[in-house]
């Protein structure tokens, strides 16, 4: 697991021995796995009080789906999903990362106690993110991107992807130290699904350690996406959304034994339980 450190990262999760589980609410209306569900607010309570109990150590919050094709939403109704539920997971004692593209929110939810700002773009969507994340000093996921989710999929074109993953991170790092960002502040993703075929997200997860080489730690978002339902497809049916936790749990494993820093997943119970099992093989070698 790397070892690099995370300025402003509450210290009891910087101390861990292990791969951190970040759990995810989505308040969306369409976000392709729990779009809906969890639009009210004592339903979106009720799920993060069952993932804080599964063992999450973050829980990602966010009010804009990202999904392939998906429109924007406004800014007011970005807020008026988050910020509110925001300011009650945190009083749950919950540590919280939003996942935003906007600065706004961003800074508005540093302000609601927010913990990490997990922004899907890297701060490209939003000139002044970066200036916000620096002068606030929290951690930042910064993903690898290409585009808003209306086009991206005719950007999933590379020489060789884990190469240009990797250079476009690193620019991605240096943009953002230009902005006042600390290194240590940073927390890299390479963005499976965002911009990528299925035969891509296979070679990035299996190309973690080249990704290693910017010396920041990864998050590996594979909770569910569409690469999944193809590699289960039977009979040429993709596999449901929510039949795809077991293959989840298993890239779990295999991402934290390659040395994740964090998965982010839906559920939580038995990612836990797989990154605990990569944490004891690693103990005992
Ligand atoms: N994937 C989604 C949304 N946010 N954030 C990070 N850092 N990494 C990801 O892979 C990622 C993300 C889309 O999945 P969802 O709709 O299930 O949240």
């Amino acid at each position: 697991m790397s070892s690099s450190r995370i300025l402003g990262l509450p210290d009891h999760l910087s101390d861990l021995n292990r791969t951190l589980v970040m759990g995810i609410i989505n308040v969306t209306t369409d976000s392709f796995s729990d779009g809906g569900r969890h639009l009210d607010i004592d339903s979106a309570l009720r799920k993060v009080h069952s993932m804080i109990l599964d063992g999450a150590d973050i829980i990602d919050v966010g009010g804009e789906s990202t999904r392939p094709g998906a429109e924007r939403v406004s800014e007011q109704t970005e807020r008026a999903r988050v910020i509110p539920l925001l300011r009650e997971m945190v009083d749950l004692g919950a540590v919280v990362s939003v996942d935003t593209m906007r600065a706004n929110i961003a800074e508005e939810a540093i302000t609601a106690g927010a913990s990490i700002i997990n922004d899907v773009s890297g701060g490209l969507a939003d000139p002044v993110m970066g200036e916000v994340i620096a002068a606030a000093r929290v951690p930042f996921v910064a993903m690898h991107w290409r585009g808003h989710a209306a086009h991206m999929q005719s950007a999933a074109q590379y020489d060789h992807v884990v190469h240009d993953v990797r250079d476009e991170l690193a620019a991605r790092i240096d943009g953002l130290l230009i902005q006042g960002l600390e290194f240590e502040q940073i927390i890299v993703d390479p963005g499976l699904g965002f911009a990528k075929t299925s035969s891509h997200n296979w070679d990035l997860l299996h190309g973690l350690g080249t990704l290693m080489a910017l010396d920041r730690p990864i998050l590996i978002g594979a909770s569910r996406k569409r690469f999944l339902g193809d590699l289960l497809a039977m009979e040429g049916v993709d596999r449901a959304v929510d039949e795809r936790d077991d293959a989840t749990i298993a890239i779990s494993a295999l991402a934290s034994h390659g040395g994740a820093w964090g998965v982010r997943v839906h559920e939580v119970l038995g990612n836990r339980d797989a990154v605990e099992v990569a944490s004891a093989w690693r103990r005992h070698k």
